[in-house]
């Protein structure tokens, strides 16, 4: 069979990353199958674009889409079109976080033939072998999960066309030929705004320290690479398996730079650590903060010290690799105060960038069960579940916060150095910096 892959458009040209989630599809596929990954992000295709080129260049029997909420108005377009117009025949699996969330929900609202919920392997591999032998198969919705430890299959991906893409949007950069690496599945932890255990579960899953260190020598030789962006949820979290890790990679003598900008937590760090990352070539991190009022921490149940995370910022600092907090802005409950706190804590704290995020309740997560599981989700629409501000509340606070840590002179002297020519044009035409430049001090 001819099976397509599908990563959808979010119209956003700010990440634009090699989608992993349908290389792991693409790699738990039978050889016997002819598979292709088409992304329309990258194409920048509005649905009825991507129906035509789809059916022109592939001519699918099943079309595999990965739905995350945000791309689901997109997705059930695609659907339409591509039934009305090309193949009522060709099968639609729809899998990814939105359907893992809503399950029954998503599916009707997406229109799909069928839809995998958890992280896929499985059901994947046996629903494709049962529409091949053109067997009945009784159920629309399946749920699947596996402790497997799948890598996605990179030769699928057109990994040469998204390096343009990267250098545009990821700040800071030392790399020419940057990679997108998922080194572990899983986190331990239970942040109320978080999705991600619903298809990653809350237990750590990782090979060895030996081969994930040779799969990136591998990705090095074969693409070129010289730079890893590890998209883990949390990286360090086991630290004896990150130490040796870390220290394999400096005695393979990798000699790349690596970043984890997804976050990793501020209350594990050590001195050796520390070390070893900077040694490996790691240059910056992210850390998850969220709020700098632990009473907002309790109730977001994010169960981080923040009487740390200075010393590990720190401890950072001392082996050059740069740090950026991130925050939550609107969490329910919050109040002016507690932006205050946060506002202070971010300015205290030598981070050396932050990034500010508007609080939006994403299917999957508890705040997002607590706050609308009673309302009907069919016509889920992310702007309507913003962030309990209004949104000019919201913008001016927005606006202070990024205006005090950024108008800094040591904060723009490091800023100006990390910067190139491609990533002052992409940050200048992102959609929030208009807030930012909108409110007075
Ligand atoms: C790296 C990352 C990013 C990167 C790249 C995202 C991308 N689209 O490629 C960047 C930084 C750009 C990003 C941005 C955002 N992200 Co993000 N991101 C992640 C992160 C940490 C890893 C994603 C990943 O590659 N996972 C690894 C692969 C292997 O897993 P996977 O993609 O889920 O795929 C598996 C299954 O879902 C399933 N599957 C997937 N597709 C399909 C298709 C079929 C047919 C089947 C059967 C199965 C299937 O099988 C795969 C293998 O097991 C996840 C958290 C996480 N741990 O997954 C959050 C996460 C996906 N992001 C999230 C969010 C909210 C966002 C943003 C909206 C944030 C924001 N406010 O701007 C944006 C939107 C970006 C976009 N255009 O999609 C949420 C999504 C929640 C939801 N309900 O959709 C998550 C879960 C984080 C969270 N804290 O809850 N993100
Ligand atoms: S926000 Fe980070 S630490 Fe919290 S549950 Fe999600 S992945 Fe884990």
């Amino acid at each position: 069979m001819k099976i397509c892959l599908l990563k959808p458009n979010r119209h956003s040209r700010f990440q634009i990353n090699p989608p992993l989630g349908l290389g792991c599809i693409a790699s738990s596929t039978d050889s016997k199958h002819v598979i292709e990954i088409f992304d329309a992000q990258l194409e920048n295709l509005s649905p009825v674009e991507a129906a035509k080129k789809i059916h022109l260049k592939i001519n699918p029997n099943v079309i595999g889409i990965q739905v995350y909420t945000g791309d689901h108005h997109w997705v059930r377009k695609f659907i339409e079109w591509y039934k009305s117009l090309y193949s009522e025949k060709t099968k639609i699996i729809c899998g990814g976080f939105h359907v893992t969330a809503l399950g029954e929900i998503a599916i009707k609202y997406l229109n799909c033939d069928y839809g995998i919920m958890g992280n896929g392997i499985p059901s994947w591999h046996n629903l494709i072998n049962e529409i091949d032998s053109d067997n009945e198969i009784k159920e629309r919705l399946i749920t699947s999960y596996s402790n497997k430890f799948v890598n996605p299959y990179y030769e699928k991906m057109n990994i040469d066309r998204y390096f343009a893409h990267l250098h545009g949007a990821n700040i800071p950069l030392k790399g020419k030929r940057p990679l997108v690496f998922m080194a572990t599945r899983g986190c331990p932890f239970s942040c109320n705004f978080c999705a991600s255990h619903i298809v990653h579960g809350r237990i750590v899953k990782r090979e060895s320290y030996f081969i994930t260190a040779k799969r990136i020598q591998d990705l090095i030789a074969k693409y070129d690479i010289d730079e890893i962006i590890f998209a883990d949820d949390n990286l360090i979290y086991d630290k004896d398996w990150a130490k040796k890790l870390f220290k394999f990679m400096i005695k393979m003598k990798l000699n790349i730079h690596w970043k984890a900008p997804g976050g990793i937590r501020a209350d594990i760090m050590d001195e050796e650590l520390s070390e070893l990352m900077a040694e490996s070539g790691c240059y910056y991190v992210g850390l998850g903060i969220e709020s700098g009022s632990k009473r907002m921490l309790k109730l977001m149940n994010k169960n981080l010290n923040l009487d740390q995370v200075e010393g590990t910022v720190n401890i950072l600092k001392i082996n050059e690799i740069k740090t950026s907090g991130f925050f939550i802005l609107g969490y329910p409950g919050e109040n002016d105060e507690d932006i205050e706190k946060s506002i202070r804590f971010s300015l205290e704290v030598p981070f050396d960038r932050i990034q500010v995020s508007k609080f939006i309740p994403y299917p999957g997560s508890k705040i997002f069960d607590i706050l609308y599981s009673k309302y009907s989700m069919m016509d889920y629409q992310e702007d309507d579940f913003n962030t309990i501000y209004d949104n000019v509340h919201y913008e001016m606070y927005y606006g202070k916060w990024i205006r005090k840590f950024y108008l800094r002179l040591k904060i723009i002297k490091l800023m100006l150095k990390d910067f190139n020519y491609n990533q002052l044009k992409t940050i200048i035409k992102h959609p929030q910096i208009k807030e930012v430049i909108k409110w007075n001090f």
